[in-house]
Protein backbone atom coordinates (compact mmCIF):
# COMPACT_ATOMS: atom_id res chain seq x y z
CA UNK A 1 0.00 0.00 0.00
CA UNK A 2 1.18 3.65 -0.87
CA UNK A 3 1.56 5.95 1.71
CA UNK A 4 0.60 9.53 1.82
CA UNK A 5 2.96 10.69 4.07
CA UNK A 6 2.25 14.44 3.54
CA UNK A 7 -1.50 13.41 4.79
CA UNK A 8 -0.14 11.71 7.97
CA UNK A 9 2.20 14.18 8.94
CA UNK A 10 -0.38 17.09 8.33
CA UNK A 11 -2.63 15.19 10.56
CA UNK A 12 -0.03 14.40 13.32
CA UNK A 13 1.21 18.44 13.46
CA UNK A 14 -2.89 19.58 13.51
CA UNK A 15 -3.40 17.00 16.21
CA UNK A 16 -0.77 17.98 18.62
CA UNK A 17 -1.38 21.57 18.19
CA UNK A 18 -4.82 20.73 19.32
CA UNK A 19 -3.76 18.93 22.40
CA UNK A 20 -1.38 21.54 23.18
CA UNK A 21 -3.50 23.61 23.62
CA UNK A 22 -6.24 21.51 25.66
CA UNK A 23 -3.28 20.79 27.74
CA UNK A 24 -2.49 23.94 28.53
CA UNK A 25 -5.88 24.96 29.27
CA UNK A 26 -6.10 21.78 31.80
CA UNK A 27 -2.57 22.97 33.29
CA UNK A 28 -3.85 26.37 33.98
CA UNK A 29 -6.73 25.25 35.53
CA UNK A 30 -5.61 22.04 37.74
CA UNK A 31 -2.41 22.45 39.97
CA UNK A 32 -1.48 19.02 39.75
CA UNK A 33 -2.16 18.28 36.55
CA UNK A 34 1.84 17.43 36.37
CA UNK A 35 1.26 14.74 38.75
CA UNK A 36 -1.59 13.21 37.35
CA UNK A 37 0.31 13.13 33.96
CA UNK A 38 3.01 11.10 36.08
CA UNK A 39 0.96 9.38 38.41
CA UNK A 40 -1.30 7.73 34.47
CA UNK A 41 2.56 7.11 33.18
CA UNK A 42 2.86 4.82 36.01
CA UNK A 43 -0.41 2.85 35.31
CA UNK A 44 -0.30 -0.70 33.81
CA UNK A 45 -3.20 -2.49 32.71
CA UNK A 46 -2.77 -6.23 31.85
CA UNK A 47 -4.66 -7.92 29.20
CA UNK A 48 -5.93 -11.10 29.11
CA UNK A 49 -4.71 -13.69 26.58
CA UNK A 50 -8.43 -14.30 26.18
CA UNK A 51 -9.72 -11.28 24.88
CA UNK A 52 -7.43 -11.08 21.78
CA UNK A 53 -10.20 -13.39 19.72
CA UNK A 54 -13.38 -12.45 18.78
CA UNK A 55 -15.66 -13.73 21.71
CA UNK A 56 -19.15 -15.11 21.31
CA UNK A 57 -22.32 -16.22 22.78
CA UNK A 58 -23.49 -19.47 22.84
CA UNK A 59 -25.46 -18.60 19.70
CA UNK A 60 -22.55 -17.86 17.31
CA UNK A 61 -19.24 -16.36 16.57
CA UNK A 62 -18.13 -14.26 13.64
CA UNK A 63 -14.41 -14.40 13.83
CA UNK A 64 -13.64 -11.02 11.81
CA UNK A 65 -10.17 -12.85 10.77
CA UNK A 66 -6.20 -12.07 11.81
CA UNK A 67 -6.78 -13.26 14.84
CA UNK A 68 -4.25 -14.59 16.25
CA UNK A 69 -3.38 -18.23 16.50
CA UNK A 70 -0.65 -18.97 18.87
CA UNK A 71 0.23 -17.94 22.43
CA UNK A 72 3.55 -15.64 20.29
CA UNK A 73 1.30 -14.08 18.29
CA UNK A 74 -1.30 -12.83 21.11
CA UNK A 75 1.90 -11.43 23.08
CA UNK A 76 2.87 -9.37 19.38
CA UNK A 77 -0.89 -8.09 19.78
CA UNK A 78 -0.09 -6.61 23.22
CA UNK A 79 3.07 -5.52 22.30
CA UNK A 80 1.59 -3.80 19.53
CA UNK A 81 -1.22 -2.06 21.71
CA UNK A 82 1.75 -1.32 24.33
CA UNK A 83 3.45 0.22 21.77
CA UNK A 84 0.53 2.59 20.78
CA UNK A 85 -1.19 3.47 24.43
CA UNK A 86 2.27 2.31 26.87
CA UNK A 87 -0.48 1.30 29.59
CA UNK A 88 -0.98 -2.40 28.56
CA UNK A 89 2.42 -3.55 29.74
CA UNK A 90 1.24 -6.59 31.10
CA UNK A 91 -0.40 -10.30 29.83
CA UNK A 92 -2.59 -12.72 32.24
CA UNK A 93 -2.49 -16.46 31.09
CA UNK A 94 -5.60 -18.95 31.44
CA UNK A 95 -4.22 -22.22 31.48
CA UNK A 96 -4.91 -24.72 29.78
CA UNK A 97 -5.68 -22.19 26.97
CA UNK A 98 -2.63 -20.56 26.63
CA UNK A 99 0.37 -23.25 28.22
CA UNK A 100 4.01 -21.60 27.54
CA UNK A 101 5.59 -24.89 25.80
CA UNK A 102 9.20 -23.40 26.04
CA UNK A 103 8.09 -20.40 29.11
CA UNK A 104 12.28 -19.06 28.78
CA UNK A 105 11.17 -18.20 24.75
CA UNK A 106 8.10 -16.69 25.62
CA UNK A 107 9.28 -14.81 28.35
CA UNK A 108 12.15 -13.54 26.41
CA UNK A 109 9.71 -12.17 23.93
CA UNK A 110 7.20 -10.51 26.15
CA UNK A 111 10.40 -8.80 27.67
CA UNK A 112 11.08 -7.68 23.72
CA UNK A 113 7.61 -5.65 24.16
CA UNK A 114 8.09 -4.61 27.55
CA UNK A 115 5.39 -7.21 29.22
CA UNK A 116 5.25 -8.10 32.36
CA UNK A 117 3.08 -11.55 33.12
CA UNK A 118 0.25 -10.85 35.11
CA UNK A 119 -1.93 -12.88 37.28
CA UNK A 120 -1.95 -16.51 35.85
CA UNK A 121 -5.56 -17.68 36.17
CA UNK A 122 -6.52 -21.52 36.36
CA UNK A 123 -9.52 -23.12 35.01
CA UNK A 124 -11.52 -25.92 36.63
CA UNK A 125 -14.57 -24.86 35.32
CA UNK A 126 -14.41 -27.04 31.68
CA UNK A 127 -13.10 -30.45 31.02
CA UNK A 128 -10.22 -30.50 29.21
CA UNK A 129 -9.23 -33.45 26.60
CA UNK A 130 -8.08 -36.97 28.99
CA UNK A 131 -8.87 -35.59 31.92
CA UNK A 132 -9.63 -38.52 34.79
CA UNK A 133 -12.24 -36.53 36.48
CA UNK A 134 -15.17 -34.38 34.94
CA UNK A 135 -16.10 -30.83 36.75
CA UNK A 136 -19.58 -31.81 36.19
CA UNK A 137 -20.73 -31.74 39.75
CA UNK A 138 -17.95 -28.49 40.48
CA UNK A 139 -14.25 -29.14 41.24
CA UNK A 140 -12.76 -27.82 44.80
CA UNK A 141 -16.67 -28.19 46.21
CA UNK A 142 -16.67 -31.87 44.89
CA UNK A 143 -17.86 -34.59 46.99
CA UNK A 144 -15.58 -36.70 45.77
CA UNK A 145 -11.74 -36.28 47.06
CA UNK A 146 -10.27 -37.16 43.58
CA UNK A 147 -11.90 -34.85 41.43
CA UNK A 148 -10.78 -32.03 44.26
CA UNK A 149 -7.46 -33.63 44.49
CA UNK A 150 -7.51 -33.12 40.13
CA UNK A 151 -8.58 -29.63 40.93
CA UNK A 152 -5.76 -28.97 43.19
CA UNK A 153 -3.12 -30.41 41.05
CA UNK A 154 -4.13 -28.63 38.07
CA UNK A 155 -3.63 -24.83 40.29
CA UNK A 156 -0.11 -26.15 41.30
CA UNK A 157 0.42 -26.93 37.54
CA UNK A 158 -0.81 -23.14 37.06
CA UNK A 159 1.21 -21.86 40.29
CA UNK A 160 4.80 -23.66 38.01
CA UNK A 161 3.92 -22.29 34.86
CA UNK A 162 4.12 -18.65 36.53
CA UNK A 163 7.46 -19.66 38.37
CA UNK A 164 8.82 -20.10 35.02
CA UNK A 165 7.53 -16.89 33.38
CA UNK A 166 8.28 -14.59 36.45
CA UNK A 167 4.14 -14.02 37.44
CA UNK A 168 3.55 -13.19 41.11
CA UNK A 169 -0.16 -14.09 41.55
CA UNK A 170 -2.71 -16.73 41.12
CA UNK A 171 -6.49 -16.17 40.42
CA UNK A 172 -8.82 -18.40 40.86
CA UNK A 173 -12.49 -18.22 40.12
CA UNK A 174 -14.54 -21.30 40.63
CA UNK A 175 -17.71 -22.36 38.65
CA UNK A 176 -18.35 -24.33 41.68
CA UNK A 177 -22.11 -24.41 42.84
CA UNK A 178 -25.50 -25.53 41.88
CA UNK A 179 -28.64 -25.31 39.46
CA UNK A 180 -31.38 -26.61 41.87
CA UNK A 181 -32.15 -26.30 45.42
CA UNK A 182 -31.27 -29.30 47.53
CA UNK A 183 -28.29 -30.21 45.48
CA UNK A 184 -25.36 -29.79 47.38
CA UNK A 185 -25.00 -28.85 51.51
CA UNK A 186 -23.91 -25.29 51.75
CA UNK A 187 -21.47 -26.33 54.09
CA UNK A 188 -20.06 -28.91 53.07
CA UNK A 189 -19.42 -27.32 49.50
CA UNK A 190 -17.71 -24.29 51.00
CA UNK A 191 -15.48 -26.65 53.57
CA UNK A 192 -14.04 -28.79 50.70
CA UNK A 193 -13.11 -25.42 48.59
CA UNK A 194 -11.65 -24.11 51.86
CA UNK A 195 -9.43 -27.40 52.16
CA UNK A 196 -8.80 -27.58 48.10
CA UNK A 197 -7.71 -23.47 48.38
CA UNK A 198 -5.30 -23.98 51.55
CA UNK A 199 -3.76 -26.89 49.52
CA UNK A 200 -3.34 -24.73 46.79
CA UNK A 201 -2.01 -21.51 48.98
CA UNK A 202 0.05 -23.87 50.47
CA UNK A 203 2.04 -24.75 46.96
CA UNK A 204 2.44 -20.81 47.08
CA UNK A 205 6.06 -18.98 46.56
CA UNK A 206 6.49 -16.39 49.34
CA UNK A 207 6.03 -13.26 47.23
CA UNK A 208 3.23 -14.64 45.25
CA UNK A 209 -0.65 -14.13 45.88
CA UNK A 210 -3.83 -15.39 45.48
CA UNK A 211 -7.05 -14.03 44.48
CA UNK A 212 -10.09 -15.27 45.10
CA UNK A 213 -12.90 -14.17 42.49
CA UNK A 214 -16.22 -14.06 43.18
CA UNK A 215 -19.15 -14.46 41.07
CA UNK A 216 -23.09 -14.44 41.85
CA UNK A 217 -24.43 -16.62 39.30
CA UNK A 218 -23.56 -18.31 35.95
CA UNK A 219 -23.25 -21.08 34.84
CA UNK A 220 -24.65 -22.42 38.29
CA UNK A 221 -28.01 -20.26 38.81
CA UNK A 222 -29.19 -21.41 41.85
CA UNK A 223 -26.11 -21.43 44.54
CA UNK A 224 -22.32 -20.33 44.22
CA UNK A 225 -19.87 -21.88 46.44
CA UNK A 226 -17.70 -18.33 45.90
CA UNK A 227 -20.93 -16.10 45.19
CA UNK A 228 -19.95 -12.86 46.30
CA UNK A 229 -17.28 -10.36 47.87
CA UNK A 230 -18.51 -11.87 51.42
CA UNK A 231 -17.81 -15.60 50.41
CA UNK A 232 -14.78 -14.38 48.86
CA UNK A 233 -13.42 -12.05 51.99
CA UNK A 234 -14.39 -15.58 54.43
CA UNK A 235 -12.09 -17.70 52.38
CA UNK A 236 -9.40 -15.13 51.91
CA UNK A 237 -9.26 -14.00 55.72
CA UNK A 238 -9.10 -17.99 56.35
CA UNK A 239 -6.53 -18.66 54.13
CA UNK A 240 -3.91 -15.86 55.16
CA UNK A 241 -2.48 -12.52 54.33
CA UNK A 242 -1.24 -14.00 50.40
CA UNK A 243 -5.05 -14.05 49.93
CA UNK A 244 -7.15 -11.41 48.70
CA UNK A 245 -10.25 -10.92 46.86
CA UNK A 246 -10.62 -9.99 43.67
CA UNK A 247 -13.17 -8.27 42.42
CA UNK A 248 -14.79 -8.86 38.44
CA UNK A 249 -17.27 -5.71 37.88
CA UNK A 250 -19.65 -8.16 36.39
CA UNK A 251 -20.26 -10.54 38.69
CA UNK A 252 -22.54 -9.02 40.86
CA UNK A 253 -26.23 -8.91 40.95
CA UNK A 254 -27.97 -6.04 38.99
CA UNK A 255 -27.48 -2.61 41.20
CA UNK A 256 -25.03 -3.91 43.76
CA UNK A 257 -22.72 -0.60 44.71
CA UNK A 258 -19.52 -1.52 43.90
CA UNK A 259 -17.84 1.17 45.27
CA UNK A 260 -18.90 0.59 48.64
CA UNK A 261 -17.86 -2.88 48.11
CA UNK A 262 -14.17 -1.70 46.86
CA UNK A 263 -14.19 0.66 49.73
CA UNK A 264 -14.43 -2.19 52.73
CA UNK A 265 -12.17 -4.49 51.20
CA UNK A 266 -9.69 -2.12 51.21
CA UNK A 267 -10.39 -1.59 54.64
CA UNK A 268 -9.67 -4.16 55.43
CA UNK A 269 -6.42 -4.84 53.26
CA UNK A 270 -8.03 -7.78 51.43
CA UNK A 271 -8.50 -6.15 48.26
CA UNK A 272 -6.56 -7.96 45.76
CA UNK A 273 -7.33 -7.42 42.14
CA UNK A 274 -9.75 -6.19 39.63
CA UNK A 275 -11.34 -7.96 36.49
CA UNK A 276 -12.47 -4.25 34.72
CA UNK A 277 -15.42 -4.96 31.76
CA UNK A 278 -18.83 -3.33 31.09
CA UNK A 279 -22.71 -4.56 31.64
CA UNK A 280 -25.94 -3.89 31.16
CA UNK A 281 -27.31 -7.20 32.55
CA UNK A 282 -25.31 -9.18 34.05
CA UNK A 283 -21.55 -10.63 33.11
CA UNK A 284 -21.92 -8.95 29.56
CA UNK A 285 -17.65 -8.28 29.31
CA UNK A 286 -18.80 -5.35 27.56
CA UNK A 287 -15.65 -2.57 26.54
CA UNK A 288 -15.00 -0.93 30.10
CA UNK A 289 -17.24 2.61 30.58
CA UNK A 290 -19.26 1.77 27.37
CA UNK A 291 -22.16 1.80 30.17
CA UNK A 292 -22.00 2.64 33.30
CA UNK A 293 -18.59 5.53 33.18
CA UNK A 294 -19.88 7.32 36.30
CA UNK A 295 -20.22 3.89 38.14
CA UNK A 296 -16.64 3.47 36.88
CA UNK A 297 -15.66 7.19 38.30
CA UNK A 298 -16.98 6.59 41.43
CA UNK A 299 -14.88 3.04 41.83
CA UNK A 300 -12.02 4.61 41.40
CA UNK A 301 -12.60 7.68 43.60
CA UNK A 302 -12.99 4.61 46.20
CA UNK A 303 -9.68 2.94 45.03
CA UNK A 304 -7.77 6.02 45.45
CA UNK A 305 -9.19 7.13 48.39
CA UNK A 306 -8.70 3.88 50.07
CA UNK A 307 -5.17 3.01 49.01
CA UNK A 308 -4.21 6.46 49.71
CA UNK A 309 -5.28 5.56 53.38
CA UNK A 310 -3.32 2.72 53.49
CA UNK A 311 -0.32 4.41 51.79
CA UNK A 312 -0.46 2.00 48.72
CA UNK A 313 0.74 1.93 45.63
CA UNK A 314 -1.48 2.67 42.44
CA UNK A 315 0.50 1.30 40.22
CA UNK A 316 1.65 -1.62 41.56
CA UNK A 317 -0.48 -2.55 44.81
CA UNK A 318 -3.07 -4.08 43.52
CA UNK A 319 -3.45 -6.68 40.07
CA UNK A 320 -5.49 -4.65 37.35
CA UNK A 321 -6.92 -6.59 34.96
CA UNK A 322 -9.40 -6.35 31.86
CA UNK A 323 -11.61 -9.48 31.42
CA UNK A 324 -13.65 -8.05 28.47
CA UNK A 325 -14.39 -9.69 25.10
CA UNK A 326 -17.65 -10.04 22.78
CA UNK A 327 -18.25 -10.62 19.39
CA UNK A 328 -19.16 -7.53 17.65
CA UNK A 329 -15.93 -5.23 17.31
CA UNK A 330 -12.25 -6.05 17.04
CA UNK A 331 -10.35 -6.98 19.85
CA UNK A 332 -7.47 -4.72 19.66
CA UNK A 333 -10.11 -1.54 18.89
CA UNK A 334 -11.83 -2.87 21.71
CA UNK A 335 -9.06 -3.60 24.46
CA UNK A 336 -7.71 0.08 23.41
CA UNK A 337 -10.81 1.84 23.87
CA UNK A 338 -10.86 0.13 27.43
CA UNK A 339 -8.00 0.73 28.45
CA UNK A 340 -8.50 4.64 27.91
CA UNK A 341 -11.56 4.24 29.47
CA UNK A 342 -9.66 3.40 32.89
CA UNK A 343 -7.11 5.41 32.67
CA UNK A 344 -9.89 8.45 32.21
CA UNK A 345 -11.63 7.08 35.39
CA UNK A 346 -8.60 6.87 37.26
CA UNK A 347 -7.50 10.53 35.88
CA UNK A 348 -10.71 11.84 37.30
CA UNK A 349 -10.64 10.20 40.70
CA UNK A 350 -7.12 11.76 40.81
CA UNK A 351 -9.14 15.36 40.71
CA UNK A 352 -11.78 15.06 43.23
CA UNK A 353 -10.89 17.59 45.90
CA UNK A 354 -10.67 15.26 49.13
CA UNK A 355 -10.49 17.45 51.39
CA UNK A 356 -13.36 19.61 50.28
CA UNK A 357 -15.42 16.36 49.90
CA UNK A 358 -14.77 15.58 53.66
CA UNK A 359 -15.42 18.81 54.65
CA UNK A 360 -18.61 18.60 53.31
CA UNK A 361 -19.33 15.07 54.29
CA UNK A 362 -18.58 16.37 57.66
CA UNK A 363 -21.39 19.39 57.78
CA UNK A 364 -23.84 16.96 56.07
CA UNK A 365 -23.71 19.55 52.85
CA UNK A 366 -25.22 16.46 50.00
CA UNK A 367 -25.25 19.30 47.56
CA UNK A 368 -21.89 20.37 47.65
CA UNK A 369 -20.57 17.05 48.49
CA UNK A 370 -22.33 15.80 44.99
CA UNK A 371 -21.01 19.02 43.39
CA UNK A 372 -17.43 18.30 44.22
CA UNK A 373 -17.44 14.74 42.72
CA UNK A 374 -19.91 15.96 39.74
CA UNK A 375 -17.13 18.92 38.55
CA UNK A 376 -14.07 16.02 38.44
CA UNK A 377 -16.37 13.58 36.62
CA UNK A 378 -17.22 16.47 34.19
CA UNK A 379 -13.86 17.15 33.74
CA UNK A 380 -12.24 16.14 30.16
CA UNK A 381 -9.39 14.73 31.40
CA UNK A 382 -8.44 12.89 28.00
CA UNK A 383 -5.58 15.19 27.16
CA UNK A 384 -4.08 14.55 30.47
CA UNK A 385 -4.26 10.81 29.33
CA UNK A 386 -2.81 11.59 25.59
CA UNK A 387 0.13 13.78 26.96
CA UNK A 388 1.00 10.40 30.06
CA UNK A 389 1.43 8.37 26.33
CA UNK A 390 3.48 10.80 24.87
CA UNK A 391 5.25 11.33 27.71
CA UNK A 392 6.13 7.55 27.29
CA UNK A 393 7.00 7.11 23.85
CA UNK A 394 2.99 5.94 22.63
CA UNK A 395 1.06 7.84 19.82
CA UNK A 396 -1.29 11.16 20.57
CA UNK A 397 -4.30 8.96 19.26
CA UNK A 398 -3.72 5.00 19.61
CA UNK A 399 -7.31 4.26 18.01
CA UNK A 400 -6.72 6.34 14.52
CA UNK A 401 -3.21 4.88 14.79
CA UNK A 402 -4.60 1.49 14.52
CA UNK A 403 -6.67 1.85 12.24
CA UNK A 404 -4.79 4.09 9.95
CA UNK A 405 -3.24 3.76 6.88
CA UNK A 406 0.68 2.86 8.98
CA UNK A 407 -0.52 -0.38 10.37
CA UNK A 408 -1.94 -1.71 7.15
CA UNK A 409 1.30 -1.00 5.90
CA UNK A 410 3.59 -2.43 8.28
CA UNK A 411 5.02 0.97 8.88
CA UNK A 412 4.29 1.01 12.64
CA UNK A 413 6.60 -1.32 13.31
CA UNK A 414 9.27 0.23 11.55
CA UNK A 415 8.91 4.50 12.57
CA UNK A 416 5.41 5.40 12.96
CA UNK A 417 5.24 5.46 16.88
CA UNK A 418 8.84 7.11 17.13
CA UNK A 419 7.36 9.98 14.74
CA UNK A 420 4.28 10.51 16.40
CA UNK A 421 5.39 10.18 19.51
CA UNK A 422 7.91 12.91 19.38
CA UNK A 423 5.63 15.70 17.13
CA UNK A 424 7.24 14.95 14.01
C1 LIG B 1 -15.53 -15.87 34.79
O1 LIG B 1 -16.70 -15.33 34.30
C2 LIG B 1 -14.33 -14.98 34.53
O2 LIG B 1 -14.62 -13.66 34.93
C3 LIG B 1 -13.10 -15.48 35.21
O3 LIG B 1 -12.23 -14.43 35.53
C4 LIG B 1 -12.51 -16.35 34.17
O4 LIG B 1 -11.16 -16.62 34.38
C5 LIG B 1 -12.75 -15.50 32.94
O5 LIG B 1 -14.04 -14.95 33.15
C6 LIG B 1 -12.61 -16.23 31.64
O6 LIG B 1 -13.80 -16.69 31.12
MN1 LIG C 1 -13.09 -12.33 35.68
Amino acid sequence: MQIDQNKIDGYNSQSLRKHERALTYLQGEIPHADDIIQQLGAFQIAIPSWALGTGGTRFGRFPAGGEPRNLEEKIEDIGLLHRLNRASGAISLHIPWDIPEDPAHIRALAAAHGLKFDAMNSNTFQDQPGQAHSYKFGSLQNVNRDVRKQAIEHNIEVIRHGIALGSESLTVWLSDGSCFPGQLSFRKAFENTLEGLQEIYAALPDNWKMFVEYKAFEPNFYSTTVGDWGQSYLYASKLGNKAYTLVDLGHHLPNANIEQIVSLLLMEGKLGGFHFNDSKYGDDDLTVGSIKPYQLFLIFCELVDGMNARNMQHATDLGWMIDASHNVKDPLEDLLQSVEAIQIAYAQALLVDRAKLTAAQERNDVVAAQEILQQAYRTDVRPLVAEARLRSGGVLDPLGVYRGEQVRAGLIRERGLVTIATGL
